[in-house]
């Protein structure tokens, strides 16, 4: 009999039917009569499974036997979202799926709300990484991401009194229907030990006597493409203690110590770092990084590649992507694989390794930029210590050859800082075929500022991608009534073809079109009001303007900004100065976590609630301000707020917001954008237009200058009175029952020594406001501004994205 791999269910119905009892019955052992909802959850995420089945078998079969390229994403993080709507919407099956379980007599809506999202990642940067495999799959690019399966992601935020608390987010509590975990293909990851020198045949070799390892468990999960059959891999490594060390403990006859040892070694993967962009150098992040990128080079390497394969060969089939700097210990890790395993010589190794990488730097904040200290690497990787000195002072020589006499250059572009720690951005610099910032702005920055030697040393190897967002997730599946309305006007394929949106520009002047524009935002709205109210118990009025900031807590992103403007309506109403009537109604949507250890962000979020406690109850103020801040933002509540959102605010000091992919997201779903000249907020203002962009505050080389010359708080305080009152009302414990000292060090921080000048951008931003109120008080001519952000923003899908990857750092072909 013929061994053909197993056939997806039939597309019908019927087939539909027959495939979910199956499942239900004989995978997880229920009858629909006595099911759970999770059982029917889960048997329906196994037959949208079974569907994709099929191609995913295909799919991986070629990526191994295909000779072509192929690019391996390295990711510490994914921030998925869920995965059921997702995976429906590829396969082309929602409205078969909805009606195979009304006629099994359930509810689509009530059995997908089942789904935990998998948090695996903190903000941007893991959702970055998410819309980048959906795009890869949806482009056909022969593809695999990398990461950690974290066994607990960001954690869930409450609030309680106002204040942050933390709780384990334990999504694999009731099991996850989309994994597939391969126990019996676990590697081994070594760590600690020494290394040491041998003989082989008249060549000295290095070897690494590691002192323990632990097994890295692949767990494997579908990406399909859109519409097109194709469906690609994402393969997460979870840490599992190996037999044979906790064995040698155990004969010892320590039973304690063998437990403890296996938890060690298991906690690697336990729980995702909730830092983003304060690295704290800590010993088990380093395992953490070390141990997802070892076990997934040695995946690509001696799994996928044949195993007679020449590694000389290896830059002609695959590309490993850094996403930042967390996988640079890949560097050393390969070249101890050529050189040590594969026994190549150092400089064809060398050769090899500059060819295989590439690095996306997503930040410009210094402190954000990783170091390992030396000493914690010697201990935890001495061979690759020894390998990042000598690549270190091979470059060095170089630099010295170019430059002879400029011992000041030399120490600067040391990979090794001068109290001897690795800047691992300087690594992935000096290695990478490519260095690539995330926007226009910020790779300019990168380039003359954060790295100018290295651009004057490498001519060449720097460049930009602008980030982006799968439309899929962002605009088809979080807004189908703007989706409806898109393809009714234009047809169908821009959801491949996003620049074709722009087709929607000849609407903005056509009042029938504008009007249904506005009906889905309404629409929006009262989804979004659904939501809150039966996640959290909050009210949304529906004839509100609605003011969304929706992003992690931190002071370079600038919240304070956003409060002192929601003080300052709230005072000019409170001291009587004009009456509720006329201001503009509006709700203010804060969603944000503050990282745990960050104790400024902590006391912002704290201030935020209690702002809207106080404007939310003060009769004078006639509910037409309200502050909404429900707590746990994550990528589901994000696909309910960004449809609903009239304005985004994306308010960070110039120079500092290395892109934001929010703001992408909010103006493709036709909400208009107050911003700073920031990130990617300046293409997004270049392509939307000036008249349909909010803009205000200093640029970045403004900020510069204020910077150079001294930034006095004080006297912006001085100069805008509503500033000093808005100030004052924070001080005199107006938000906390008269206490004083809750937020005092808010206040303080701000008017004394606030890197971020928040207060320098305050003036500008009001007044940026006001024409906020003037346009909205137009709704013909909002509503246009609105159509005009959806049309000219396909630039920013992440299809483009991948695009220019492939274009200017991959040169993957796609497959077809
Ligand atoms: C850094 C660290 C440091 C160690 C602890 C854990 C951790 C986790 C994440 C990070 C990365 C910080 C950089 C980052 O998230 N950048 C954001 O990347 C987005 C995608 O490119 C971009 O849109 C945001 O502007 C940028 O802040």
């Amino acid at each position: 009999m013929a061994l053909a791999p197993v056939q997806a269910p039939e597309p019908t119905v019927d087939g539909f039917v027959t495939q979910y009892l199956r499942n239900l019955n004989n995978g997880r052992g229920v009858a629909l009569s006595t099911s759970t909802a999770n059982d029917r959850y889960f048997a329906l995420a196994a037959t949208v499974r079974d569907y994709l089945m099929a191609r995913w078998l295909e799919d991986v079969r070629r990526q191994r036997t295909m000779q072509s390229k192929g690019v391996a994403y390295l990711s510490a993080e994914y921030l998925l979202g869920r995965q059921l709507d997702n995976n429906l919407l590829a396969t082309g099956l929602t409205d078969i799926a909805a009606e195979a379980l009304v006629a099994c007599g359930l509810d689509l809506e009530d059995v997908r709300a089942l789904e935990v999202e998998p948090g695996l990642g903190n903000g941007g940067l893991g959702r970055l990484a998410a819309c980048f495999i959906d795009s890869l799959a949806t482009l056909g690019v022969p593809s695999i991401g990398y990461g950690i399966r974290y066994e607990y992601g960001i954690f869930r935020q409450t609030f309680v009194d106002g204040q942050q608390v933390e709780q384990a987010d334990s999504w694999l509590a009731l099991g996850s229907p989309w994994e597939f975990p391969h126990p019996e293909a676990a590697q081994t990851i070594s760590f600690g030990g020494h290394t040491e020198t041998y003989d082989d045949e008249g060549v000295t070799r290095t070897r690494w006597e590691p002192s323990w390892n632990v097994l890295a468990v692949p767990y494997n999960y579908m990406v399909p493409g859109y519409h097109n059959g194709r469906v690609n891999t994402l393969r997460l490594w979870s840490a599992q203690a190996t037999k044979g060390f906790d064995l040698r403990v155990f004969n010892a006859g320590d039973y304690q110590e063998a437990v403890r040892a296996q938890t060690y070694a298991e906690n690697i993967s336990k729980v995702l770092y909730p830092e983003d962009s304060t690295p704290q150098g800590k010993e088990l992040r380093l395992q953490q990084q070390y141990f997802f990128v070892a076990a997934s080079i040695s995946d690509f390497v001696n799994l996928i590649l044949p195993s007679d394969f020449d590694m000389t060969h290896l830059p002609e089939r695959v590309i490993f992507q850094l996403n930042d700097t967390h996988p640079v210990i890949g560097v050393p890790e390969l070249m101890r694989v050529l050189v040590d395993e594969r026994k190549l010589e150092w400089d064809a190794a060398w050769q090899i390794t500059q060819q295989c990488f590439a690095y996306t730097c997503h930040t410009l904040l210094p402190e954000a930029l990783e170091v390992w200290s030396a000493d914690l690497l010697g201990r935890l990787l001495p061979r690759h210590l020894e390998i990042i000195y000598r690549i270190n002072d091979e470059f060095l020589e170089q630099v010295r050859e170019r430059f002879a006499g400029d011992a000041d250059r030399v120490q600067r572009m040391s990979i090794i800082s001068p109290d001897g720690s690795v800047r691992m951005a300087f690594l992935a610099t000096v290695a990478g075929s490519k260095v690539n910032g995330v926007a226009e702005l910020h790779s300019q920055l990168l380039r003359e500022k954060v790295l100018p030697d290295f651009d004057e040393f490498f001519p060449g190897k720097f460049t930009n991608v602008t980030n982006g967002v799968t439309p899929r997730r962002f605009v088809r599946l979080a807004n189908p009534g703007l989706s409806r309305l898109i393809t009714d006007t234009i047809g169908a394929g821009w959801l491949t073809d996003l620049d074709r949106l722009r087709e929607l520009e000849d609407y903005a002047d056509d009042a029938e079109f504008r009007s249904a524009f506005r009906a889905v935002k309404a629409a929006n709205k009262r989804v979004l009001a659904r939501t809150l109210a039966e996640r959290d118990g909050l009210t949304v009025a529906d004839d509100h303007l609605l003011d969304v900031m929706v992003k992690r807590l931190h002071e370079y992103k600038r919240q304070t900004l956003k409060l002192l403007h929601i003080i300052t309506e709230y005072d000019a109403i409170a001291s009587g100065r004009v009456t509720a009537d006329q201001v503009t109604p509006r709700t203010f949507v804060f969603g944000a976590k503050a990282a745990p250890g960050y104790a400024m962000a902590k006391r912002i979020i704290h201030l935020i609630n209690a702002v809207g406690s106080v404007v939310n109850d003060d009769p004078r103020v006639e509910g037409r301000l309200k502050v909404l801040f429900p707590p746990n933002y994550n990528v589901t509540l994000a696909e309910r707020v960004v449809p609903a959102a009239d304005l985004s605010e994306q308010i960070s000091l110039a120079g500092k917001e290395a892109s934001g992919t929010g703001n992408m997201k909010f103006a493709l779903n036709g909400a208009l954008t107050i911003g700073t000249d920031d990130g990617a907020n300046v293409e997004i203002r270049e392509l939307v237009g000036d008249d349909n962009f909010f803009l205000f505050g200093m640029a970045e080389p403004e900020v510069a200058d204020l910077q150079s010359r001294g930034y006095h708080p004080i006297d912006f305080v001085r100069a805008d009175e509503n500033l000093s009152r808005a100030l004052e009302l924070i001080s005199s414990g107006a938000f906390s029952g008269g206490d004083t000292s809750v937020f005092e060090p808010v206040v303080t921080n701000l008017t004394h020594h606030d890197p971020f000048m928040a207060l320098a951008d305050y003036t500008d931003y009001i007044a940026a406001q006001k024409r906020v109120d003037a346009l909205y008080a137009d709704q013909d001519a909002w509503t246009r501004a609105a159509i005009l952000n959806v049309a000219r923003c396909g630039f920013f899908s992440s299809d483009r994205s991948m695009r220019d990857y492939i274009d200017r750092i991959w040169h993957t072909p796609p497959i077809v």
